[in-house]
């Protein structure tokens, strides 16, 4: 038996992007290099060898994107900017206006079309010139982000209404910082702390700044968030796993909405395991009054929930595990709608939180063109409507979600895996850059026509 399940009237349906994943023009128009520019450049690094030098061009193709979006019958569309284009030299020397110029346009093109922007100011492109300087584990990058968070909003301000300050912390932090695979490739613990703290108090500052500009605007910021259950029922792996939540989801809600770091992380586990008590040392008086400056939304990036095992026994001496992984996306995440529907939850009961955009949602399914041309990626359409349904139950259970960017517009540079993983509701043709709807463009556009979902 078949079923519709409708959404509010008002609910904001769209889609994202970022920069260095689709813009290309790398060098264009006076634009800096960013860390990305220079880490894709180090061999091994990148699958295949891939960068975003070109990406999908859409520097020089956003009318057709946005020819794309208006056919999609999107209401908003999430984008980020390229810092090292309005900077080149991150805050020291002139501002690029050029780079003003394009977001500009490409702001104004999509308010002509009624898609409301909604801007992301760092989706991970630091100016190299800022990273030389020391990067996010310096102190002195706070301002630096505060001063282009005032440019950017003094620029779009009148018109740009919806704002985030950074997308998800945690993979800055911890692939730039703790594991190395991401620019800028380092791993060290103080600085991946660091630069989460900086990050935040950043953040803080940003808001103020952009509040400043843009009084009537809306401003947030997007976390990755991720549900992790216990492998087993294990006192060790109950432990693992409060850890795991504790380091990856709580590291960044409770200062954002308690004005704290939560206790047991930072006194029963980094001081035990990571790093000293002077290590902690960037955590200055005042900091966590400034990232705890109420924000009108939350926007949460969901994917996949973790399953957690202890490493501190060995596994022959742990209980059996009895929570089992699941079928996986071909980038090797497991598909597990009901975690997003727990996360809701806990979010509207655990956190003074006025409204959640869902930000980024989506999956990789690498399928291209079959002898006619169509793609049939029915996995993708399966996922977008099992999350879809998680996220319409959450709203029935009392949630306030505002709406759902799908990620993303099109298949684009997917960081450390290249061109290898595509999300996208458009096939990118790898020589020619020619734009293709796949068939969860089709679904995706009946979706939003009868703001509805047919199960
Ligand atoms: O492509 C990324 C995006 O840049 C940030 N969130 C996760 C996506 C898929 O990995």
């Amino acid at each position: 038996m078949t079923k519709n399940l409708d959404f509010p009237k008002k609910f904001v349906w769209a889609v994202a992007t970022s920069s260095y994943q689709i813009e290309g023009a790398s060098d264009a128009d006076g634009k800096g290099l960013s860390i990305w520019d220079t880490f894709t450049q180090i061999p091994g690094k990148i699958k295949n060898g891939d960068t975003g030098n070109i990406a999908c061009d859409h520097y020089s193709r956003w009318r057709e994107d946005i020819k794309l979006m208006k056919d999609l019958g999107v209401d908003a569309y999430r984008f980020s900017i390229a810092w090292s284009r309005i900077l080149p030299k991150g805050n020291c020397g002139l501002i690029n206006t050029k780079g003003l110029d394009f977001y500009e346009s490409l702001v104004d093109a999509l308010l002509e079309e009624n898609i409301t922007p909604f801007i992301t100011l760092y989706h991970w492109d630091l100016p190299q010139a800022l990273y030389e300087l020391g990067g996010w584990p310096e102190r002195m990058i706070v301002d630096a982000f505060a001063k282009y968070a005032d440019i950017v909003s003094s620029r779009l301000g009148d018109r740009v209404k919806n704002w985030i300050t950074h997308n998800e912390p945690w993979v800055v932090s911890t692939h730039g910082y703790l594991n190395g695979s991401h620019a800028p490739g380092h791993s060290n613990w103080k600085e991946a702390l660091a630069t989460a703290h900086h990050l935040m108090l950043s953040h803080g500052l940003a808001v103020k700044a952009i509040r400043s500009n843009a009084p009537d605007a809306k401003v947030g910021i997007t976390l990755n968030l991720c549900p992790a259950v216990p492998a087993s029922n294990s006192h060790e792996d109950h432990q693992a796993t409060r850890i795991f939540d504790g380091e990856f989801n709580r590291w960044y809600l409770d200062p954002l909405f308690k004005g704290r770091y939560p206790a047991d992380i930072i006194n029963n586990h980094l001081k035990k395991t990571r790093v000293s008590e002077n290590d902690l040392d960037f955590i200055k008086d005042g900091d966590l009054a400034v990232i705890s400056e109420p924000i009108d939304f939350l926007g949460l990036n969901y994917y996949s929930r973790a399953i957690i095992r202890s490493d501190e026994i060995p596994d022959n001496q742990n209980a059996k595990p009895v929570v089992l992984c699941g079928e996986k996306t071909d980038i090797g995440w497991e598909i597990h709608a009901d975690s997003l529907y727990q996360l809701l939850m806990r979010l509207k009961n655990e956190y003074p939180i006025k409204s959640i955009y869902i930000t980024e949602n989506g999956a990789a399914y690498n399928i291209g063109p079959d002898k006619n041309g169509n793609i049939s990626d029915t996995k993708r359409i399966h996922y977008l409507k099992e999350h879809l349904s998680a996220v319409h139950r959450a709203i029935s259970d009392g949630v306030s979600l505002d709406g759902y960017f799908a990620w993303t517009l099109m298949d684009n540079f997917e960081w450390a895996e290249g061109y290898t993983q595509k999300f996208g509701l458009v096939w990118m043709e790898p020589e020619t850059l020619n734009r293709i709807k796949k068939d969860s463009f089709l679904w995706y556009q009946k979706t939003i026509h009868d703001n509805s979902i047919l199960l």
